[in-house]
């Protein structure tokens, strides 16, 4: 629809009568002049048409630079200061977390990545309404032996990051991590072959 626009003004500009350019002697249409006007007797017709073409090509590019990508169907949009990314809640079908990760890659995603940007979009959060999953995985795991949780592209959750909730990480053979309804959707471990929905995270 903007393109279409943005086409309308193009064609409007360009097409506007022209008048005689001499300034001071407008007859019909006082148009600003943009770029050196034609001496008189030698008019040739496109002193105020180019200023307003070239007008018109630099709105074009200056709209066409702001335009903002959009989610893909079915994802929403999640945009603050802080962070910029689509997701898409899955609570009807609960997964392991290895099966909800292939299918957020499936979908040329991947499951949430928590960390203090994103984790703000589980405040409030309640599935009152039809879930069938009470958990939700999250894109982060530990590999054994190892204690350390990283995030699917590699960054470090410490064990003091603020979203745990109370008591995690417990660690054991817990070594997804999920955001838990019974931890009034902080973050916790939990086995990896429990079934959960799941966050799919898609950057844009
Ligand atoms: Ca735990």
């Amino acid at each position: 629809m903007k393109i279409l626009t943005l086409v309308g003004l193009f064609v409007l500009l360009t097409t506007s009568p022209v008048t005689n350019c001499i300034p001071g002697q407008f007859k019909t249409q006082p148009i600003p002049h943009y770029f050196p006007v034609p001496v008189s007797g030698s008019n040739l017709g496109f002193g105020p048409n180019f200023g307003f073409l070239a007008l018109a090509v630099i709105i074009f590019f200056i709209l066409l630079g702001s335009s903002s990508p959009k989610c893909p169907s079915g994802y929403t949009l999640y945009s603050t200061e802080c962070i910029r990314f689509c997701y898409k809640v899955h609570s009807q079908v609960c997964k392991s977390w290895s099966d909800a990760r292939a299918d957020c890659k499936a979908q040329g995603a991947d499951l949430l990545e928590p960390d203090e940007c994103s984790f703000p979009i589980f405040q409030g959060l309640t599935f009152q309404n039809g879930a069938k999953c009470a958990d939700f995985w999250l894109g982060a795991f530990r590999q054994p032996p190892s204690n350390n949780y990283t995030t699917v592209r590699g960054r470090m959750i410490s064990d003091i990051f603020p979203f745990w909730g109370p008591g995690q990480p417990s660690r054991g053979n817990q070594e997804c991590t999920e955001i838990a309804n019974e931890l009034q959707f902080r973050m916790n471990d939990d086995v990896c072959t429990e079934l959960a929905g799941y966050f799919c995270q898609k950057f844009i």
